[in-house]
């Protein structure tokens, strides 16, 4: 039966679990349909705004009604990140600004440190108190000692306000716990990262190769919407999962791998690919380098011998292998997001760039295209000074082709055991739930322990506001003004965010924050404006368009400047690697000591009795940050652990019963999780969706509810080219009697 967009849409919401569909306010990726607000007085007002609820940063239109409430938000339609439509966590961002337990004034902890008392302050005090401690330990231990992690368009503001300082200590989660490791893979053979939203040209494609890259569940909007329409137009769909996900269950086919194992079954299809000769002959002779040395590389990796590894039949990898081939060079391997699963991550992306080399599809119409942004100036200012360490130097043999912060390596200088030159001393943090996004949340506590201050910049009180020395509530993004979102793509655009309601309660935006801080510190050179629509009018008059006119439209769209979405016929381009080839056997790679081609490497298995624990997105909440969410609390308030029906019997386990899960270390889970017996997992592995079992009682909605998979993330094998932490390797078993254990909120 033909799979039609609107039957992909329908089921990915359902393949999720319970979901109410149609509930007027939120509907599964909501049109930009104004018809309701047709006939209504002119009193509804529409404000500019991208969306935060997740990093895809859709662009869209905020309502009020008569009475001058924020009451909806759709998508707008000139967006290429939404095309118009937003998914039911942008719709619901709504709830994200009436939540009721939202931060709401200044906090400072009461007692000694780990006491988790506070008292009310006002702003003034609390940027008295931060200048103050900035200043002190800045003169004890340089001002690099302070450090700052960072997740989303606020942190950039504190970003600024560090960097003026003189601390480049910066990192968030978006590098070493999810794209890292394929950045990097991707840096390495093709000379350039991918950046987000990826290049990915699904809507003109005639074959999409995804490897636990779960679109549908991952709601990233454009290329969930791209994919429903080349499904429309009969797109071959390849997923590789243990767990049948929404796309598997739209896919020609489902290979439903052994975990731990896909570097085997992309090896194992590199070799059919090579010896079949399926390859884009002209292509890999022109751009691409080390092809001799691939093909002996990979001669050990046949099919026969991926089979015992990774429980695909050699018919299917010849098949696929064929399939892929068969659509090129519009073929897409995709190359993932969360690319954090098993310590050997560069290299199993490495291994997923050099097939989409081999396919011919990097720089073709249906694979890659070619990206271009438009080019907005920064703000004049101060040139910030030049610190005397950053984070590199907390281990300067480790990782040498991280290219960003890497938040664990600012744990491990933070850490008591640290013996280096280089300690982290005092922590900021904005937009980023550490405790439960970096794995080992046991080190990251220590680390922070060991901490002399710890500011945490919040909207919710959510676990890591429990940690700091000062709050400070950040209004949502609802209510304030942000950089102007400048992100690369098909054609050059830029959205507008700007506030639609005034912030709530005491909240204030963090760019405000920032410049108040800047002028006790004396660092008011950086931040030379009075509103932040200041800097934002500037910099849209240098590239012809203004404040007033991105208020009335929202998104604005320019022209390519050269026709180059695809390489044109015959074109011999230069890459940025060492070779200006795509590198097939990366020279760097082997001058650092690791492998220049890569080697499949079997990862440790479970015990009897032990499962592997797999993770990943619902389509109707964002890691921790919505499960408090009363728009989206509606549609699923808790996880449920999934578990192959063959595993159930013999644990005697049933339909939501509750059960408790343990570790391979003896990590015991703080709450019960509900049982989903299914076929839908692999017996070898368990499933769950990330992000709840949260454990702060203020979060009346989420407290308790579900189980957080980052308890039962205790071994993390970190991937060792970028510093990426492997959280896939943790084995579980069940509890089904309530263990002693004290809940701590
Ligand atoms: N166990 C496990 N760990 C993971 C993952 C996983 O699947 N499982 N996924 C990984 C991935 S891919 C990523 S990208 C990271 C995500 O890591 P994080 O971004 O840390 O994820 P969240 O849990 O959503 O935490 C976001 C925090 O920011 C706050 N917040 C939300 N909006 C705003 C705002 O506008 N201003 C301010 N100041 N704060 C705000 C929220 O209240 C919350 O405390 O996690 C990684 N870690
Ligand atoms: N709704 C929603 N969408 C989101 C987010 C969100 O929080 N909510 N977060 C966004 C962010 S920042 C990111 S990084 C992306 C992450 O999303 P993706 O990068 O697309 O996916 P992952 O979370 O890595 O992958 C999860 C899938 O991998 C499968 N899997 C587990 N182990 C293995 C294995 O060994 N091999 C294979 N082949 N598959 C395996 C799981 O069964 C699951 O289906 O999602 C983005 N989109
Ligand atoms: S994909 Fe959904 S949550 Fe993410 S930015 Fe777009 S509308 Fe918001
Ligand atoms: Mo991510």
């Amino acid at each position: 039966m033909k799979t039609t967009r609107r039957d992909f849409i329908k089921i990915s919401s359902l393949g999720a679990g319970t979901i109410a569909l149609g509930t007027p306010a939120i509907k599964f990726l909501a049109g930009a349909d104004d018809s309701e607000n047709k006939g209504k007085s002119g009193a509804v007002t529409r404000t500019p705004n991208y969306c935060e609820v997740c990093f895809w940063n859709c662009a869209g239109w905020v309502y009020k009604n008569e009475e001058g409430k924020i009451w909806k938000i759709i998508g707008n339609e000139d967006d290429p990140h939404s095309y118009g439509r937003f998914c039911p966590r942008g719709t619901g961002g709504v709830g994200m600004y009436y939540d009721e337990d939202r931060l709401k004034t200044p906090l400072m902890r009461v007692g000694e440190p780990g006491n988790q008392t506070y008292k009310e302050i006002s702003w003034d005090e609390a940027f008295e108190h931060i200048a103050g401690k900035m200043k002190e330990i800045g003169g004890k231990y340089g001002n690099e000692s302070i450090a700052l992690f960072k997740h989303g368009s606020s942190g950039k503001h504190f970003g600024k306000l560090m960097s003026a300082f003189g601390s480049t200590n910066q990192a968030g989660p978006a590098y070493a716990q999810c794209k890292g490791p394929r950045e990097e893979a991707f840096a390495l053979t093709f000379g350039e990262p991918l950046h987000s939203p990826e290049p990915l040209d699904i809507r003109d494609t005639k074959c999409l190769v995804l490897i636990g890259s779960h679109l549908g569940e991952n709601m990233h909007n454009g290329q969930v919407q791209e994919m429903s329409e080349a499904i429309d137009k009969g797109v071959t769909v390849i997923t590789v999962d243990p767990r049948l996900s929404t796309a598997a269950s739209k896919s020609k086919f489902w290979l439903p791998i052994k975990p731990a194992t896909d570097t085997a079954l992309l090896l194992a299809w590199i070799n059919v690919i090579i010896n079949e000769e399926l390859y884009d002959k002209e292509y890999v002779d022109k751009l691409t380098i080390g092809l001799d040395k691939l093909k002996d590389h990979v001669q050990q990796y046949t099919p026969e011998w991926a089979y015992g590894i990774t429980t695909i039949e050699p018919s299917q990898i010849r098949a696929t292998a064929k399939a892929m081939a068969d659509a090129s060079p519009s073929v897409i391997v995709h190359p993932g997001r969360h690319a954090t699963w098993y310590g050997d991550d560069t290299q199993r992306i490495r291994a997923i760039a050099i097939l989409n080399a081999l396919l011919g599809s990097y720089g073709r119409r249906g694979g890659f295209y070619l990206p271009t942004k438009a080019k907005l100036p920064g703000f004049p200012s101060e040139k910030n000074p030049n610190p005397a360490w950053s984070w590199r130097d907390i281990e300067p043999e480790k990782y040498p082709f991280a290219s960003d912060g890497v938040t664990n390596l600012l744990v491990d200088g933070s850490h008591p055991d640290y013996k280096g030159k280089h300690s982290i001393k005092a922590w900021f943090v904005i937009g980023t739930n550490l405790p439960v996004s970096i794995p080992n949340t046991k080190r990251t506590v220590e680390a922070m322990d060991n901490q002399e201050f710890i500011v945490v910049i919040d909207t919710m009180p959510t676990e890591i506001t429990g940690y700091a020395d000062i709050v400070l509530p950040e209004c949502t993004y609802l209510e304030r003004y942000d950089d102007i979102r400048v992100s690369p793509h098909r054609e050059p655009n830029i959205a507008l965010r700007m506030p639609a309601a005034e912030p709530k309660y005491e909240s204030k935006p963090a760019w405000w924050m920032a410049k108040e801080l800047a002028k006790r510190l004396g660092l008011d050179a950086y931040f030379n404006f009075e509103n932040y629509s200041e800097v934002l009018d500037w910099q849209l008059k240098q590239i012809g368009s203004s404040l007033e006119e991105m208020k009335k439209i929202g998104v604005k769209k320019f022209e390519r400047e050269f026709d180059d979405l695809y390489f044109a016929p015959g074109e011999i381009p230069e890459f940025f690697t060492g070779s200006g080839k795509i590198e097939l056997y990366s020279s760097e790679l082997a001058a650092y000591g690791f492998d220049p081609m890569p080697v499949y490497k079997p990862l440790p298995e479970p015990e009897a009795g032990f499962y592997r624990l797999i993770y990943g997105r619902a389509p109707m909440h964002t890691f921790s940050r919505t499960a408090n969410n009363p728009n989206l609390t509606d549609l699923m308030k808790e996880n449920s652990v999934w578990i192959n029906p063959k595993v159930a019997k013999e644990w005697d386990l049933k339909n939501d019963q509750k059960i408790w899960l343990k570790n391979q270390d003896g990590a015991i889970s703080s709450f019960p999780i509900k049982v989903r017996v299914t076929e839908r997992i692999r017996w070898d592995s368990v499933y769950m969706v990330h992000g709840f079992g949260h454990k702060d009682k203020r979060l009346s909605r989420a407290f308790g509810h579900g189980l957080m998979d980052t308890e039962m993330i205790t071994n993390v094998l970190i991937d060792k080219e970028s510093g990426g932490t492997g959280m896939r390797s943790n084995f579980v078993t069940f509890l089904t009697e309530k263990p002693e254990k004290e809940v701590q909120s």
